[in-house]
């Protein structure tokens, strides 16, 4: 007996989560029994998640990619500060983390099981990483420096060559958080490459911009050592370590993000960022026109001043938005946010204002 009805993303506003491509559901299903941390005995969804591997590096500029599927973000950079710990033993008693205050709260779960020190500094005027305030925070204890590459609240991109040459002086390790933003950032014009930045690892999350089912985060290292660093020995398996967080974990979810990613990097992926991008400027200026204060889309996701009474009543009518600390209503333009949905809201806004 089916107990509910299955969440429907009509009126989801907010979530960085979305509709997976029927590709990446057939697939899903199809590795729904296998397990990833046993590659040795479960091969075929191990040589996918090495081609998931392999298109996360070509999408971010980074020729010879070290990494895995992870069950998300959280995993991704719980386990990315964990490598810079681990990387750094011996050269630092006191491990701290310093990251722009617009880093996700993973950070903070991170920095609590590792007992590592997280130093929040504040972001610019335009809410990017302010690299002099990054500078002041860093010292010969600092493992890691985090850049954003879109922001969870504004969809900002942090300044992250110039956050590379502050960690890489301090002699620590530059992570971005491009777990929402990796799907996005390379359609647009500041397309951003390993190339062009040193980045030490990277986070980039298929289950949010990549359309595969969740669980499908993606972490990836530059450098071997930096895998290495993670990996634990696991005497009865048939492989003999593993460098993941979890033990058992999705097959469906590595196997849904090889799929979508077959199916549509770069030209759909391309053909979406573009739709997405249209519509957010569209939005963005229906809302203005509205005379509200709106924080211009670098990346499709529009941040709007919204009163408590105004945001209550949207809620109200069932749309399923959120606030930032701030205030400002966030509407993320995910594949399954469309004009349409967009109109009706603004109608909904006029109504009740
Ligand atoms: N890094 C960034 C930049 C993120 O935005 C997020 C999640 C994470 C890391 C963590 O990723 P996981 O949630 O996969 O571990 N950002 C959204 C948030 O916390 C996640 C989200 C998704 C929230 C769907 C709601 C929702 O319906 O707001």
């Amino acid at each position: 007996m089916q107990r509910s009805v299955p969440q429907t993303f009509d009126r989801v506003l907010s979530s960085m989560c979305t509709d997976p491509h029927p590709a990446a559901r057939a697939a899903a299903e199809r590795f729904l029994a296998t397990n990833p941390g046993d590659p040795a005995t479960y091969r075929d969804v191990a040589e996918l998640e090495a081609d998931a591997v392999a298109t996360l590096g070509e999408m971010t500029g980074l020729a010879d990619p070290h990494g895995y599927v992870t069950s998300g973000g959280t995993e991704a950079n719980v386990q990315a500060v964990r490598a810079a710990r681990n990387r750094r033993r011996g050269d630092v008693s006191d491990p701290n983390v310093v990251a722009p205050e617009s880093a996700h709260f993973s950070f903070n779960k991170a920095a609590d099981v590792l007992d590592v020190e997280l130093r929040l500094v504040p972001t610019d005027d335009d809410h990017r990483a302010d690299v002099g305030a990054v500078r002041a925070a860093v010292d010969d204890d600092t493992v890691l420096v985090v850049g954003v590459a879109g922001t969870t609240e504004f969809g900002r991109v942090d300044p992250i060559p110039e956050l590379a040459a502050v960690a890489h002086d301090a002699g620590a390790f530059l992570h971005v958080d491009a777990a929402w933003g990796g799907f996005l950032l390379p359609f647009t014009d500041r397309a951003w490459s390993f190339a062009h930045a040193p980045v030490d690892s990277l986070t980039v999350d298929p289950h949010k911009c990549g359309q595969a089912c969740i669980p499908a985060g993606g972490l990836l290292f530059r450098d071997r050592s930096g895998l290495d660093s993670l990996a634990v020995e696991t005497p009865y398996l048939e492989s003999t370590s593993q460098a993941t967080l979890t033990g058992t974990r999705s097959g469906a979810g590595v196997a849904s993000a090889a799929a979508a990613m077959d199916e549509l990097w770069p030209d759909g992926y391309r053909r979406e960022y573009e739709r997405a991008a249209d519509l957010a400027s569209w939005f963005a200026g229906e809302l203005r026109s509205r005379g509200f204060d709106v924080v211009d889309p670098e990346l499709p996701l529009v941040a709007a001043d919204v009163s408590d009474s105004l945001f209550a009543a949207l809620r109200d009518r069932e749309w399923r938005v959120s606030r930032t600390d701030a205030g400002h209503l966030r509407v993320v333009c995910m594949p399954h946010v469309t004009r349409e949905a967009l109109s009706s809201f603004l109608a909904d806004v006029d109504a009740v204002r």
